[in-house]
C-alpha cells in the first residue's frame, strides 16, 4: 500500500493516524506541495485535482482523505474506527460532514493567515481572520455541546475525532488554541484524542507547534 502526501497536510494526516491506529505501515511517499509538486502530470494522473493525499492499494487508486480513510478501516484489521450501531455510525457521518462542510473550511482560513502567513514571513490578513472565527467559534460551540454526553464525537473513538484533529491541532500552532481550552468539553476530548499513541506518532512528523 502506498500514501502519496506531505507530512504537514491536514488531509494527509488523517491518513496517517488511521493507519498508525491500525499499526500498518504504508509505503510513504513524500509529494512537497509548497514546490507544487502535486500539479505535476505525473502526480496529476494519480490526483486530477493536484491535491494530497492519494492511496494507491495493489492497483486500486483513490483520492479524497475522508473517502481513504473509510477504506481503510474497512480493509485493515486492529482498531474498529467506524461504530458497530446504525445510529453510532450515523452520527460518525454526521461529525465528519460537520467538519467539512462547516469547519475545516474557516479553520483553514485562520490558520493560513495566523500560521503559515507568519511562517513565510508575511502578515496575517485581519480581515480573513475577522470573518471566519466566527465560524470556527461556532462549529467548535456545537462540538463542545455535543461532547457534554460523549466523549467522543460519535460515542466511542472514530474516524470522525481523526477528521477534526489536525484542524484543532493547528488552531494550537496558530496560537488560538484558546478557542479549545475555553471550551470545558471540547478541551477535555482534545486532551483525550492528541495523547492517543497514533496522533503522537504522526504530531512528531512535523513542526507544527
Ligand atoms: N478534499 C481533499 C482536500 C485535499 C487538500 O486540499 N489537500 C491540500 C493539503 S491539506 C493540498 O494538497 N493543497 C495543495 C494545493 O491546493 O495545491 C481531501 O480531503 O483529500
Amino acid at each position: 500500500m502506498k500514501v502519496y502526501g506531505y507530512p504537514l497536510s491536514t488531509c494527509t494526516r488523517k491518513v496517517l493516524t488511521v493507519l498508525a491506529e491500525k499499526k500498518y505501515t504504508a509505503e510513504f511517499i513524500p509529494i512537497d506541495i509548497l514546490k507544487g509538486e502535486q500539479k505535476q502530470p505525473s502526480y496529476l494522473s494519480r490526483h486530477p485535482f493536484g491535491v494530497v493525499p492519494v492511496l494507491e492499494d495493489n492497483g486500486f487508486s483513490l483520492y479524497e482523505s475522508r473517502a481513504i480513510i473509510r477504506y481503510l478501516d474497512d480493509k485493515l484489521g486492529g482498531t474498529k474506527l467506524t461504530p458497530q450501531g446504525r445510529e453510532d455510525k450515523a452520527r460518525m457521518d454526521q461529525w465528519i460532514s460537520v467538519e467539512q462542510s462547516y469547519f475545516s473550511g474557516p479553520a483553514l482560513q485562520m490558520i493560513k493567515q495566523l500560521y503559515f502567513a507568519p511562517a513565510a514571513g508575511g502578515k496575517p490578513d485581519t480581515t480573513i481572520v475577522a470573518e471566519a472565527r466566527p465560524r470556527v467559534e461556532r462549529a467548535l460551540e456545537v462540538a463542545d455541546k455535543a461532547l457534554t454526553t460523549h466523549d467522543y464525537l460519535a460515542g466511542t473513538f472514530s474516524l470522525a475525532d481523526i477528521t477534526w484533529m489536525p484542524y484543532v491541532e493547528y488552531l494550537f500552532a496558530s496560537k488560538v488554541g484558546d478557542l479549545v481550552t475555553n471550551r470545558k468539553y471540547l478541551s477535555a476530548w482534545w486532551n483525550r484524542v492528541s495523547e492517543r499513541p497514533s496522533w503522537r506518532e504522526v504530531s512528531r512528523l512535523g513542526t507544527s507547534k
